[in-house]
């Protein structure tokens, strides 16, 4: 992986796993595409709809790239409310995306999620090979992406690698849309008011991962040996289960007035339920050596010192 051209990088993912890939493989050799412009780039940047068939071949092949890094896509709660689109986005997108790689030879990696599990899925230790009949437009992507990297790779050998991403924590990009974004939302509003309404009920346990621990975990797993990969495109990975109360319980070890309320969305507390509490990393941690570094203390301690600093320098 020298040379990579990563989709929807303005997004959560793409905008911290761009610099830090720009840190350790040079400027030069990331370019960062998206469908929107972003205000002012640094570094390589190109415009590119993935849904537009040649869009992504042609800039992979104007720039030389040896790996493509696919994150263009509708999360959970947009695709609930954007079903077509979602289709069209998150298939057409990753087939384009595919094609390209096949056609230029290049290394793959795109992010599958825990929600591609379905209420029928064993919902504690969920297996990484298990039953996946998921009731969301979402989940019927990730499952259909799964299985056409798994494609990719057997009938024309392109080499194809991800992972089944939990709900992701993160402060530099606000997250896009998902169902997990609660997780996100609950350490804004605790450093500027502290109170937080949540979306989710208390009780819904769901996996969650800190950015750091997810950037990682893609470089890992593209830089592992082939030969020891017995799975290629849906790693399960996490760092940690977790329900609404462990967030408030983590937070007020640094802000005793904090206090969560309540006012559920039944759109997302549908999707959540309707996925594992607890998901089994075994294959990626034997096939890759997966091992997240960050605990809900780590967590918290991070984000509540960086949303602060964030929010005082915007208000400068
Ligand atoms: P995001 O919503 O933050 O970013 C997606 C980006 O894709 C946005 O910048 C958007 O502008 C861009 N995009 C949308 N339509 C496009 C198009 N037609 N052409 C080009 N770009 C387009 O998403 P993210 O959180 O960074 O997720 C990236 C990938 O990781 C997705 O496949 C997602 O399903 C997966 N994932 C994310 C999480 C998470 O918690 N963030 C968890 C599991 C899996
Ligand atoms: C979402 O909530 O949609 C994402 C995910 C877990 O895939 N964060």
């Amino acid at each position: 992986m020298k040379k990579i051209l990563i989709t929807g990088a303005l997004g959560q993912i793409g905008s911290e796993l761009t610099e830090k890939l720009r840190s350790t493989h040079g400027e030069d050799n990331i370019i960062a595409s998206d469908i929107r412009r972003p205000e002012n780039p640094s570094g390589i940047f190109e415009e590119v709809d993935v849904t537009r068939e040649k869009e992504i071949y042609e800039i992979a092949k104007k720039y030389n790239v040896d790996t493509i890094i696919h994150l263009a896509a509708l999360l959970s709660a947009k695709a609930e409310a954007f079903p077509k689109v979602a289709w069209e986005i998150n298939m057409g997108g990753l087939v384009n995306a595919l094609e390209a790689a096949k056609e230029l030879n290049l290394k793959f990696f795109t992010p599958s999620s825990i929600g591609a599990f379905g209420p029928s899925t064993p919902k504690n230790n969920t297996p990484q090979d298990t039953l996946q009949r998921p009731t969301t437009m979402y989940g019927v992507n990730k499952v259909a992406g799964e299985l056409l990297c798994d494609y990719y790779y057997s009938r024309f050998r392109v080499d194809t690698r991800g992972v089944r991403f939990p709900g992701l924590i993160s402060y530099v990009t606000a997250p896009g849309g998902g169902t997990t974004d609660y997780a996100v939302e609950v350490y804004y509003e605790a450093v500027r008011n502290r109170v937080y309404t949540s979306y989710i009920a208390k009780g819904t346990h769901m996996d969650i991962m800190y950015m750091p621990d997810a950037l990682d975990a893609i470089i890992q797993l593209m830089e592992a040996d082939p030969a020891k990969l017995k799975h290629r495109n849906a790693f399960n990975i996490t760092a940690m289960s977790a329900a609404p109360e462990h967030f408030t319980a983590a937070i007020r070890k640094h802000l005793p007035d904090f206090k969560m309320d309540y006012q559920v969305d039944p759109v997302r507390q549908g999707i959540a339920e309707s996925w594992p509490d607890r998901i089994n990393t075994d294959a990626a941690r034997e096939e890759w050596g997966f091992e997240p570094v960050y605990d809900m203390d780590g967590m918290t301690s991070d984000m509540l010192e960086k949303v602060r600093e964030k929010l005082k320098k915007n208000s400068a």
